[in-house]
């Protein structure tokens, strides 16, 4: 078979691509490797409704049974936060999954991937996959960095997880050209709380400057994705010191258990989930949330300024 890839939409998603109104991708790995049922079909549809409450539309990006979704019910989202045995879709495996008729969920890879094929050109998650600890043995270097540098998305993230290296993984995002924008603080934001003590690269305070920023970028050719930082809320973080001691316990569980490869980041949040008695799930959700929102908040802006 050759040709395009065929793309299944809910009419609520095909609409608003057809009438260019504002839509925003969102992963599913955060679904079904990232938190247990039920709440991560909770989150889920809780990320759906605040994305509509800010006047754009959800986009959840699955491959089910060999078909790539943009867009998926209520009863789908449901469906596959239960499932088992459901791959972990990256750009070197989005491809198998379709051809051999797989059940996957996308990552923030494989979600770029999508939401360029479908024309969407914000996407909301938690958090990125970058340079692990210890990469410089391990070679753990998530491919979520090179799609950054490749597919036109603006990826909305509370920064990269806490438990990689924030350092490294910010010098790759440099090399590889990818703009690091943190959203109205001057400080990276680490996941499960505000402050990495690493300056961002770049600092925004409006979703206007954001779109203002992507024109430029985009007039200027060959211009890739970009990563948005938002801070976790206040009242929802984890504070540094304090998942920071849990992060250790968890890195040390994982290699005591030789867990590897695609495993390592599944792992380290059902470990984390443990050690802080469910708190981690909670910021997980709070923060995936507000970056819905300011997804949607920069996909409008992005529409209204290129009409
Ligand atoms: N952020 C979360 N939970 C997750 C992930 C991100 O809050 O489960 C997923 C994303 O799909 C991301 C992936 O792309 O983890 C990174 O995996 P890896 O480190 O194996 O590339
Ligand atoms: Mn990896």
């Amino acid at each position: 078979m050759s040709g395009s890839i065929q793309i299944e939409s809910t009419p609520e998603v095909a609409d608003a691509l057809t009438a260019g109104h504002p839509v925003v991708a969102l992963e599913s790995t955060i679904i079904t490797h990232g938190m247990p049922w039920p709440g991560n079909r909770d989150m889920a549809l809780e990320v759906e409704a605040a994305i509509r409450t800010e006047g754009a539309v959800p986009a959840t990006i699955a491959v089910i049974d060999g078909r790539l979704h943009a867009g998926l019910s209520q009863a789908a989202i449901t469906e596959l936060a239960q499932a088992k045995d459901v791959m972990k879709l990256s750009r070197a495996d989005f491809a198998f999954a379709l051809a051999e008729r797989r059940t996957g969920a996308t990552t923030v890879a494989a979600t770029m991937m999508a939401a360029q094929l479908a024309g969407i050109s914000v996407f909301a998650t938690g958090g990125i996959g970058g340079v692990h600890r210890g990469a410089e043995e391990s070679f753990d270097i998530s491919a979520d960095l090179d799609e950054l540098a490749r597919t036109p998305v603006i990826v909305v993230s509370a920064g990269a997880k806490a438990i990689l290296d924030i350092p490294k993984t910010l010098e790759a995002l440099e090399t590889r050209g990818v703009p690091v924008v943190a959203f109205g603080q001057d400080e990276m934001p680490a996941f499960w709380s505000r402050n990495s003590g690493l300056a961002a690269p770049l600092r925004l305070d409006d979703p206007a400057a954001i779109a203002r920023f992507e024109h430029t970028r985009r007039a200027l050719g060959g211009h890739g994705g970009m990563l948005i930082a938002n801070p976790v809320p206040e009242a929802d973080e984890i504070e540094a010191p304090v998942i920071n001691a849990h992060i250790e316990t968890a890195l040390r569980r994982a290699i005591d258990k030789g867990i590897e490869g695609k495993a390592v980041t599944p792992f380290l949040l059902g470990e984390m989930l443990e050690l802080t008695n469910g708190e981690s799930l909670k910021t997980n959700i709070a923060l995936v949330l507000n970056n819905a929102r300011l997804a949607a908040r920069i996909a409008v802006e992005l529409t209204q300024a290129s009409d």
